[in-house]
C-alpha cells in the first residue's frame, strides 16, 4: 500500500503538477481524508451520508479497513452516542436489487483490505435508532470493537454523496 494511497485525487494531481497550494499556517494540509490506526489495522476514512429528517437509520462506510498484520482479525461491532445500536450489514445484489442483512462479524484477513464503500456491494455499519439526523459537515465519534485488536474510537465524517466537503478550508482548526 503506497503512502499516497489516501491523497485525494485533486490534491494528488496538483502535487504532481508541482503547483500545490497548501495553507501556510504550520498545520497539516487541509484534510480531505482521515484515518485511524489500531495495532496493525488501518481504518481509512470513516464516513457517513447525511440523512433526511425523520429517518431513524444511517450508515457508516470506510474507504477500506486494512489489516497490515500477519494475523486475521474480525470486526465485531461498535457503538456511538448518535444511535441506539450499530450493526454490521452485508449488502449484495440480488436480481438487480441491493439487499442487506445483519451479520455478527466481518472477517479482516491478514495482509488484506476490505472495502466498505457507499454504493458498492459489500459491508457497511448501520446506525439503528438515530437520535438526530446526520448533517453534511458534521463529525461524530464511533467506537469499533475488533476480536483481536480490541477497541478504538474513530471520527466519522458526514459527507454528501458527491463528495462535497465543507467550504471553509480552515473549519477544522
Ligand atoms: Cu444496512
Amino acid at each position: 500500500m503506497s503512502s499516497s494511497h489516501d491523497l485525494p485525487h485533486a490534491l494528488r494531481r496538483r502535487l504532481l503538477a508541482g503547483t500545490a497550494l497548501l495553507p501556510l499556517c504550520g498545520l497539516p494540509p487541509v484534510a480531505r481524508a482521515h484515518e485511524a490506526r489500531l495495532g496493525s489495522l488501518r481504518l481509512a476514512h470513516p464516513y457517513a451520508r447525511p440523512t433526511p429528517g425523520g429517518l431513524r437509520t444511517g450508515a457508516v462506510y470506510f474507504k477500506a479497513i486494512h489489516n497490515q498484520g500477519g494475523q486475521d482479525d474480525e470486526l465485531l461491532g461498535g457503538s456511538t452516542p448518535r444511535a441506539e445500536a450499530v450493526e454490521i450489514h452485508a449488502m449484495r445484489l440480488n436480481q438487480d436489487r441491493m439487499q442487506m442483512r445483519q451479520v455478527q462479524r466481518l472477517a479482516l484477513p491478514a495482509r488484506s483490505s476490505v472495502r466498505l464503500r457507499d454504493g458498492e456491494a459489500g459491508h457497511h455499519l448501520m446506525l439503528v435508532g438515530l437520535k438526530q439526523p446526520l448533517r453534511a459537515g458534521e463529525r461524530f465519534p464511533l467506537t469499533l470493537n475488533f476480536a483481536r485488536a480490541g477497541r478504538v474510537q474513530v471520527e466519522v465524517w458526514v459527507e454528501a454523496p458527491d463528495g462535497a466537503a465543507p467550504a471553509d478550508p480552515h473549519a477544522g482548526h
